[in-house]
């Protein structure tokens, strides 16, 4: 510590990072500070702000591959169809890797093949094998790119479907949309007794219970539990056929 400042050991510690990193960003000019008698001097302030900005999480610029997202819709909703799982991985992945949010690449490819297949099953054109296989894989992906972001979480939510509902993937996808903004997440799937529920809000300090309903059925028992979680003064969410991960997303973080 100097009189008008700290040197770059304190400020580095106060960062909780290596000498050498805190270094690196002084000389990249990302984190300010004056040299005085050959060593560096920082203000607190200008680390408090620094160490800010690191915390807080920071949303993936909103990229979007060059030819927009319909061509490649199209052969998601083909290759998911087909069972081409190499196809569908290696899209995702390539997106990802350029950028572009897991949450995007579900919204955008993902969902939109699953209701192309849903009403295809409905209307007697495709057999049921081919839903199974498609969330099979739509399933590994989201597992495969489970998302863990860097920054302070916004709280612990819990996600599940409740008794009835077999739909799990709805429930993994927002799970996945949730961790991906920064929150840690315990995702129960499909298929829970409300008691039970209720109970695991209660034992586990959850902050935001989100429960996806996939069918019309699990509407009143979702909308029941809800206010039973709610009364134990854990905010809850239920979801709907149609409602969008950036629905989601902004309706947790509103307090
Ligand atoms: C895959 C699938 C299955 C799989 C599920 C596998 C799994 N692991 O999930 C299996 C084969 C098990 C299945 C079973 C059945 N299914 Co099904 N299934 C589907 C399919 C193709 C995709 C489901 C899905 O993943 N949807 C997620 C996305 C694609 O859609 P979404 O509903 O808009 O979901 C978004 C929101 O939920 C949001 N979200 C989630 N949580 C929250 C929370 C909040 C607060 C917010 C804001 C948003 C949010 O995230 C999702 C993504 O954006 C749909 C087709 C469809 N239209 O959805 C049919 C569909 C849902 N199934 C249907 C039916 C009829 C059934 C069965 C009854 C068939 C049968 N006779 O056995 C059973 C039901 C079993 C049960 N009791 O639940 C119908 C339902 C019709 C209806 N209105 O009732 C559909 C619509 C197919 C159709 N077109 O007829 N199914």
């Amino acid at each position: 510590m100097t009189a008008s400042g700290i040197d770059l050991n304190s400020a580095a510690d106060q960062l909780g990072v290596h000498y050498q990193t805190a270094y690196k960003w002084v000389r990249s000019g990302a984190l300010p500070a004056q040299q005085v008698q050959g060593r560096y001097v920082l203000d607190p302030d200008d680390v408090a702000a620094f160490a800010e900005r690191r915390s807080s999480p920071s949303p993936r610029p909103p990229r979007r591959p060059r030819g927009g997202y319909e061509q490649l819709r199209r052969q998601m909703t083909t290759a998911l169809t087909d069972g081409d799982e190499r196809t569908v991985r290696r899209r995702a992945t390539d997106l990802i890797a350029s950028g572009v949010a897991l949450t995007t690449v579900t919204h955008e490819l993902l969902v939109p093949a699953l209701l192309h297949i849903g009403s295809e099953w409905h209307a007697g054109r495709l057999p049921i094998w081919v839903e199974h296989r498609a969330s099979a894989i739509v399933q590994r992906l989201l597992g495969e790119h489970d998302p863990n972001p860097r920054g302070r979480r916004r709280g612990t939510a819990m996600v599940a479907a409740l008794s009835g509902d077999h739909h799990g993937l709805p429930t993994a996808m927002a799970a996945a949309a949730l961790r991906e903004d920064n929150w840690n997440v315990h995702h129960l799937g499909a298929d829970m007794p409300a008691d039970e529920l209720v109970r695991f809000c209660e034992q586990h300090g959850v902050h935001l219970a989100v429960l996806t309903v996939t069918i019309p059925e699990a509407r009143p028992l979702a909308n029941e539990t809800a206010e039973r979680i709610e009364e134990l003064g854990t905010r809850a969410l239920v979801g709907q056929p149609g409602s969008t991960l950036a629905e989601l997303q902004s309706m947790a973080r509103d307090r």
